[in-house]
């Protein structure tokens, strides 16, 4: 039995976590003293009453919403509370695993480059329906979706021509094009050279490009297709995952490194995540 959620005033909320995105479900109170109960997954918190309000002003128009005064988080805050514990707080390895679909916040042009606002992923493909996934970030450009086994009639990630079976559920980053790009802050807790594997599909094969910290790292990566005409199954084409072990080489300084990922050619791939390992000596 899930314990009870803890109610967080509104605004102490906004003030700890002000780029955060949260998934809430809280009470709308309006000015004829009504009041309803919304399920949102995920937003940018600075927007909350905007969002509030555009929600639900589509449904009465005429009546004027009060901010709410108190969050009460739903169960998948918690689960991606943890999640990002996982992945930035391991002790050894760090940086550890990097999700791309984690990129840093700030938006189009501060912490990404989307060749189109629109998400493909979340709300499009996976239309919204209030879940963790199917919403995850879906107000950002970049395009995001997650792997999804036992489908009918057709199985989608894990399929019979994955070679890598992805966790089930991994958000990724897919729809790519050459030109995007996204941030993700590391914070490395051992200065060093790392190897970095990569967990991805590739339609038609491609490349990508690392920098550190503002500066060309990694060189051009080629990413092999996993294209297989043996698959009957057109679309699955781009699910057919692989792991790329020891894709790359990056020395990084020990503290917070900015990592930008471009899409340098091809296009059309689906990026899960990277797996970085201490490999060098400490620089
Ligand atoms: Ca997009
Ligand atoms: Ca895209």
């Amino acid at each position: 039995m899930a314990a009870p959620a803890t109610r967080i005033p509104c605004q102490t909320l906004i003030a700890s976590a002000p780029q955060s995105f949260l998934p809430i479900r809280t009470k709308l109170y309006r000015s004829d003293q009504s009041s309803r109960h919304l399920q949102i997954p995920f937003f940018r918190l600075p927007s909350l009453r905007d969002h509030l309000r555009a929600q639900d002003h589509r449904r009465s128009p005429n009546l004027c919403l009060r901010c709410p005064r108190s969050i009460q988080p739903s169960p998948g805050l918690q689960r991606h509370s943890l999640h990002r514990r996982a992945a930035q707080d391991r002790p050894a390895g760090h940086p550890g695993r990097v999700d791309c679909a984690f990129y840093d916040n700030g938006g189009e042009g501060i912490a990404y480059h989307d060749s189109d606002p629109a998400n493909h992923g979340s709300g499009e493909l996976n239309p919204a329906d209030g879940s963790y996934l199917h919403e995850f970030r879906i107000h950002d450009g970049v395009d995001i979706s997650y792997a999804k086994f036992n489908n009918s009639p057709d199985r989608i990630d894990d399929n019979p021509w994955t070679i890598v079976l992805p966790p089930a559920n991994q958000l990724y980053v897919g729809w790519t094009e050459p030109g995007e790009w996204f941030n993700v802050t590391v914070d490395v807790k051992t200065a060093g050279t790392y190897t970095a594997d990569l967990l991805y599909t590739s339609n038609r094969g491609g490349s990508i490009s690392i920098d550190v910290n503002g500066k060309p790292a990694s060189g051009e990566l080629k990413i092999p297709t996993t294209y297989n005409s043996a698959d009957p199954v057109a679309w699955r084409q781009w699910h057919h995952w692989n792991r790329l072990p020891n894709l790359t080489a990056l020395v990084l300084p020990a503290g917070k490194s900015l990592l930008t990922i471009h899409v340098v050619s091809g296009g059309q791939m689906n990026l899960a995540f990277f797996d970085f390992h201490l490999s060098g000596g400490r620089t």
